[in-house]
């Protein structure tokens, strides 16, 4: 189709497995976007905000057609479709869809900033990227491979599940 991007997936509310496997199931059925293939499935300490329960992450690497506006749109899409209301920054969640990385391009919009503009500091991005053996370019210039993973990237960060289905 043309493009990888990687995907973030995250959520601590309800069915939060059934949740990821539902976002992987949507995005698949979105025109234009290919799931080539997923991480493991991570539990996490929550990063920010009020005290709430862990998480499961996992990243996505799609092969798109799809615009990086097309594809914010499509992650979009599936929140909504889950429930999702996008309301409160950094508020539990059912299902949160962040496009991370557009292949190697820099975007600096109003509604998207790509990279990711907080992946470098979030062990729940940085550790499914490694595991896909992914290495973009991180805000500021940086590459994955070149930072060390450190004990708070790494500490609670914790397998949980074998990669998500990804539909034929
Ligand atoms: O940025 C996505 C939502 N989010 C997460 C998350 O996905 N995982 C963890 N561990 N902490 C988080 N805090 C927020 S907000």
């Amino acid at each position: 189709m043309g493009t990888i991007a990687y995907l973030g997936l995250g959520s601590n509310l309800d069915d939060r497995l059934a949740n990821l496997q539902r976002a992987v199931a949507l995005l698949a059925a979105q025109p234009g976007l290919k799931v080539v293939r997923t991480s493991r499935v991570y539990e996490t300490d929550p990063v920010g905000g009020p005290p709430q329960s862990d998480y499961l992450n996992a990243v996505v690497e799609v092969d798109t057609g799809l615009s990086p506006h097309e594809l914010l749109d499509a992650c979009m899409e599936v929140e909504r479709h889950l429930g999702r209301v996008r309301d409160e920054r950094w508020a539990p969640r059912t299902i949160d869809v962040d496009v991370l990385t557009y292949d190697e391009e820099e975007i600096d919009d109003p509604d998207l900033t790509v990279p990711h503009p907080r992946m470098h500091e979030r062990g729940f991005v940085l550790v499914p990227l490694t595991e896909l053996g992914a290495d973009p370019a991180l805000p500021g210039g940086r590459r994955l491979s070149s930072l060390r993973l450190g004990p708070d990237a790494v500490l609670g960060v914790r397998p949980f599940a074998p990669p998500l289905e990804v539909p034929a």
